[in-house]
């Protein structure tokens, strides 16, 4: 007979969604590579049993015999795809599948999915709320999984999407696609920037809408498919004093979001919303009202006339550039002191040094690839420090009156910190703590 069993590998949070979606309905197997480590994120076999009786756990050792029972890989985003398991698994002819292909199935209202390299969790937590009174379901990559969204009663979803949940997901038909903007990332993950735009780009694989970055090739849908390009249409653009929706004009000052790239986002969320049934006056009303989330970009603490801002969410370097080319908008002798640093995922940093020019006062750096980044801006103006309470210190030092210090560290966190947020919780607990 042929085997009909499910073989999910990763047991973190998008692949115990799926155990919890598929359990009683698939046989499931269950693997994790942390399973024979104390980072185990089952430590405990005995309750998982008591919670999903009809469904086994196996070490990795074992994964290799379980091939033969199931018909179905389902691969955690956390894992790559040329990961010697996945290999052996794909080279046997099992079907790969995803959660996200598991919620597309199962979704019974519209769906719209957001990508980009920066701005996802932004743009589609500004979408939901522009569709708050339509009761949308908003999930994916900034959580919880697309699955828990189910049974939630809700009238269509807003999903983040990752490149690494795009790339395997199957030809899959959003309601509205967006691609916010495509910029180096993740590149020991994927070979190449056209490889991580072409993940990326998946998105569009039959989407009844599009709604892209009109000054972004990369971003570009399918020439068939219907589309608004943001910035190249006179309806919905970003322009000198503020920004265009439906054709309306929303001041600049009106807005609570700050930089040239969130005025972006405002537009792009309020076409995508437009398109999903939003009424503009809700658009523009959530754009007169959202803060922003935290972490990116965030003031947190204003000492001797200096301005902290924490922009730890920023773990490329399109998203640091962003900021300090919007943190200081009015042209003056203020200037930035950055800090900056973590792991570079094998960036190219040159663009670094360009930007900083002008602009920033000195560059604080930490973390594993301190030295590399080093490298691309000028000497003088680089400082090297041991972590983060001793980089805010050194950063207070270099820093003079009106000035901003700008912990946007281009880097993903992982060399010293459990993720983004906690290194954000971090530079705001030293930057309080000098304030007392
Ligand atoms: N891992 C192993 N062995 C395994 C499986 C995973 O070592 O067998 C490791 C991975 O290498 C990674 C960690 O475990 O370091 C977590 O990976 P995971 O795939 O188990 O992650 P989940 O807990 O399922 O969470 C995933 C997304 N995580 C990643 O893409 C790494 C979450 O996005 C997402 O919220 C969640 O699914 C629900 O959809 C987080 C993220 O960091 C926020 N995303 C990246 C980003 O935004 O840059 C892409
Ligand atoms: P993502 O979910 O794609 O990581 P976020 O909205 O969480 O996006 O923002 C992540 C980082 O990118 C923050 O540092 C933020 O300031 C910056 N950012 C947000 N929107 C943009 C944009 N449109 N272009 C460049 N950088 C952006």
């Amino acid at each position: 007979m042929k085997p009909t069993g499910v073989l999910v590998l990763g047991a973190g949070a998008s692949g115990m969604s799926c155990v919890r979606h598929l359990h009683g309905k698939r046989h499931l197997i269950i693997c994790d590579t942390r399973f024979d480590t104390d980072q185990s994120p089952i430590p405990d076999w005995g309750t998982f049993y008591q919670d999903f009786p009809q469904a086994s756990l196996i070490k990795p050792k074992d994964f290799g015999r379980a091939i033969d029972s199931v018909s179905t890989l389902i691969v955690s985003p956390g894992l790559p795809l040329n990961h010697c398991l996945v290999k052996k698994a794909l080279s046997s002819g099992i079907e790969l599948v995803s959660d996200i292909d598991l919620f597309m199935e199962a979704a019974d209202a519209p769906v719209i999915g957001i990508t980009g390299t920066n701005g996802k969790s932004t743009v589609t937590t500004l979408v939901s709320l522009m569709l708050e009174d339509r009761a949308f379901g908003v999930g994916g990559n900034l959580g919880p999984p697309a699955l828990e969204l189910l049974n939630g009663g809700f009238a269509g979803y807003v999903l983040e999407l990752s490149s690494f949940q795009l790339e395997r997901m199957a030809a899959r038909s959003f309601d509205i696609a967006s691609i916010i903007n495509i910029s180096e990332d993740h590149l020991d993950r994927h070979v190449s920037l056209e490889a991580y735009a072409s993940a990326k780009r998946r998105i569009y694989r039959d989407c009844g809408f599009a709604v892209f970055n009109g000054d972004d090739p990369l971003s570009r849908p399918p020439d068939e498919v219907p589309s608004v390009a943001v910035n190249k249409n006179e309806r919905w653009r970003v322009i000198d004093n503020g920004v265009v929706i439906d054709g309306r004009f929303v001041h600049g000052d009106a807005i609570k979001l700050t930089g040239d790239h969130n005025r972006f986002n405002v537009v792009a969320a309020a076409a995508i919303a437009h398109v999903a049934g939003a009424k503009i006056d809700i658009c523009q009303r959530v754009i007169e009202t959202f803060e922003g989330l935290p972490h990116r970009t965030q003031t947190v603490g204003q000492i001797d006339d200096v301005t902290y801002v924490d922009d730890s969410k920023a773990t490329n370097l399109g998203s640091c550039i962003a900021a300090i080319e919007g943190v200081i908008t009015q042209p003056s002798s203020r200037k930035i002191v950055l800090i900056a640093g973590g792991v570079g995922k094998d960036t190219d940093f040159s663009a670094l040094g360009r930007t900083i020019l002008g602009r920033v006062r000195s560059v604080v750096l930490i973390g594993r690839d301190a030295r590399l980044i080093a490298e691309s801006i000028p000497e003088a103006l680089v400082v090297f420090a041991s972590g983060i309470e001793d980089a805010v210190a050194k950063a207070r030092k270099q820093a003079v009156s009106g000035d901003v210090v700008l912990f946007s560290p281009a880097c993903a966190s992982y060399d010293m910190f459990e993720n983004f947020a906690v290194r954000g919780q971090a530079f705001t607990r030293v930057v309080e703590g000098m304030s007392k």
